[in-house]
């Protein structure tokens, strides 16, 4: 678990400096960097933008396709200024393992493609002068890491990876690099959490850092007035008429933490934005501040061309225009983390979002299309070592976005085999380390694939709530068997219904590939109006049965994948293209969403 995943700030005391743009680039197939002494720097590479993936900047098929290790370098210039500060880089995200060199020194290494890690570079560093800064990365799969795959070696002796998943496995510097000087004492983590009494509100916190300097902790509304102040590490402020965050309609107060005696030159300074609110499941209801809601939105993915996986201001931006204008008020972060970024918008758009780690492709057999393989995951000796990465990733990922009022839950899985008896002493171990993990207590969840029901799943009992992924109408039932299609479905939902399912169930994956521009009348499958129509069948199910309280469709946009039969040239169950333009279902759920009720 990293010591400290607090977001970049700058202020008097600390400085975040972004080392994005052009960096070096190399392949290792050979691997041979390390013997060739590239972790002290290098210039015979390639030019590489960051945050990218590098693998769609490539004309060639073997570089797009590369998996092994490869290399970035670049310089960055320390000031003299920032002697007697600590130093780190803070990498947002190298897909999917990481070694830090700087100035040819080994800094650390770090596992897992879609979280955030700092090392400390304080005692490497040359002050006043250039540094260099080099990491070597690596993007192969294995079934001891998530998310999971395998890589194979093909017969010409270039290596490739077989993904129990279907997005492509995009992989470089995926997000900003940064510079930060922080001071020697400093805050390292906060946590908050809410009680509601009538129009006022108590904000708890807890404060750590990493000395014994008074803590001060004051909270200001969106107009900057401070409305409340404590001291100590933990404490409660008391908010007046507090102004609550609320779904679509958010309010965002600015906490600052200052650490040390003298209010007027304090040893460090941490501010973020936090909302209000409360989260409870209770029965079939999913409550914030006690209110019950219905969640509109999608499965996304961080996919876009030309950058593949990295973050892109741009592309976010776009995409949640496209999200308000069509009603949506929530999504899911399948099937990993997203950008720190991500959070913060939706933090200030008032949308939820369901947190999720990269625990996917824990069933061989799901990717069928791409060779799945007929064996238990949950019975092997990868399983040891996978646990050990999972609960590290949950535990970083809930360090991390505990904080944002956007985050309504967590997914600690998505689409795990859980008809196989093996399962269950993995999801007790998981559930069990994860219990405590969450001041604010959000529920935990994971999705059950078609294969995982009220019948056949072992592991029911754990999730706090219900999601569900569901394709008749494309897998199985599709184009004229439809009508059978809705007719299981409807079979299900009754089990579930028979069964007094006490938990709210979401649906949060069901469609149908789409090429946009294709039409016919009547439909078939793969044209714009049978989408519409697959669509169309599942809102009829949502709206008969009460204990559904949520529908997020898969996927907001076209998306890359492997390349395989069933894919053509990627995932087309965006409601939207990969390029951000409306398919005919855009307007379907313009139309319903902006309808239904927040209560629905
Ligand atoms: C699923 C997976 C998702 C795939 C989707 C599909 O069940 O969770 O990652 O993209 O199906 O379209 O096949």
């Amino acid at each position: 678990m990293e010591t400290s995943l607090l977001y970049p700030v700058t202020n008097d005391q600390r400085t975040d400096q972004k080392l994005d743009g052009l960096w070096q680039f190399k392949f290792d197939e050979m691997k041979q960097g390390v013997k060739d002494g590239w972790e002290t720097g290098f210039h015979d590479g390639v030019s590489m933008p960051v945050p990218a993936s590098f693998n769609d900047f490539f004309t060639d098929k073997e570089s797009r396709e590369y998996t092994g290790d490869f290399w970035y370098s670049r310089k960055f210039f320390v000031p003299s200024a920032a002697k007697g500060k600590a130093l780190f880089l803070r990498f947002d995200a190298v897909t999917h393992r990481a070694t830090i060199f700087v100035n040819g020194k080994e800094i650390r290494s770090h596992e897992g493609g879609f979280l955030p890690f700092a090392a400390d570079i304080s005692s490497a560093i040359h002050y006043g002068a250039e540094n260099t800064v080099v990491v070597k990365g690596n993007n192969e799969l294995s079934r001891e890491a998530l998310p999971a795959g395998d890589t194979i070696t093909l017969r010409n002796g270039k290596k490739m990876v077989r993904p129990f998943f279907d997005f492509y496995n995009y992989s470089g510097l995926n997000r900003s690099v940064h510079l930060l000087t922080l001071p020697q004492e400093r805050v390292l983590d906060y946590t908050t959490t809410f009680e509601l009494n009538g129009q006022d509100a108590t904000v708890n916190y807890t404060v750590t850092t990493n000395g014994d300097a008074p803590v001060t902790v004051s909270l200001a509304d969106a107009d900057g007035q401070v409305v409340a102040t404590a001291q100590g590490k933990e404490g409660a402020l008391q908010v007046k008429n507090a102004h609550l965050w609320q779904v679509r309609n958010a309010y965002l107060y600015t906490l600052t933490i200052q650490v040390g005696d003298d209010a007027q030159t304090p040893v460090d300074t941490y501010t973020d934005r936090i909302g209000i609110r409360t989260i409870k499941i209770s029965g079939t209801n999913i409550l914030v501040n006690d209110k019950p809601i219905y969640l509109k939105g999608f499965g996304r993915h961080e996919d876009s061309p030309f950058a593949g996986r990295a973050f892109d201001l741009n592309v976010e931006k776009k995409d949640f225009a496209l999200m308000k204008w069509i009603g949506a008020n929530s999504f899911r972060t399948s099937h990993y983390p997203y950008d720190e970024q991500v959070y913060k918008i939706a933090d200030e758009e008032g949308f939820l979002l369901t947190d999720e780690v990269p625990a996917v492709g824990f069933k061989m057999a799901a990717a069928a299309f791409l060779g799945g393989l007929n064996q238990s995951f949950f019975k092997g000796p990868w399983l040891k070592k996978l646990h050990e990465r999972h609960i590290d990733q949950i535990r970083d990922l809930i360090k991390r976005d505990k904080n944002h009022p956007s985050v309504l839950a967590w997914s600690l899985f998505n689409e795990p085999d859980t008809i196989d008896e093996n399962a269950v002493p993995y999801f007790k171990q998981i559930f069990d380390e994860s219990k405590d993990l969450d001041p604010q207590s959000r529920p935990r969840t994971f999705t059950l694939s078609e294969d995982d029901t009220i019948e056949t799943s072992k592991v029911l009992d754990f999730p706090d709530f219900y999601m569900l992924n569901r394709y008749p109408g494309w897998y199985h039932f599709g184009g004229y068997q439809i009508s059978d299609g809705e007719a299981g479905l409807r079979d299900e939902m009754d089990k579930w219904q028979k069964a007094g399912v006490t938990k709210p169930v979401v649906f949060t994956e069901f469609g149908a590939d789409t090429e946009a521009g294709l039409h016919k009348l009547p439909s078939v499958m793969w044209t714009e109006e049978y989408q519409v129509e697959v669509l169309k069948m599942f809102s009829r199910v949502f709206d008969d049965y009460d204990f559904i309280k949520g529908e997020q469709v898969w996927n907001l946009a076209d998306f890359q994948t492997v390349e395989g039969n069933m894919r053509v040239n990627g995932n087309k169950k965006g409601i939207f293209t990969r390029d951000r333009q409306p398919k005919e279902a855009a307007f379907f759920y313009h139309d319903r969403w902006n309808k239904l009720p927040l209560d629905y």
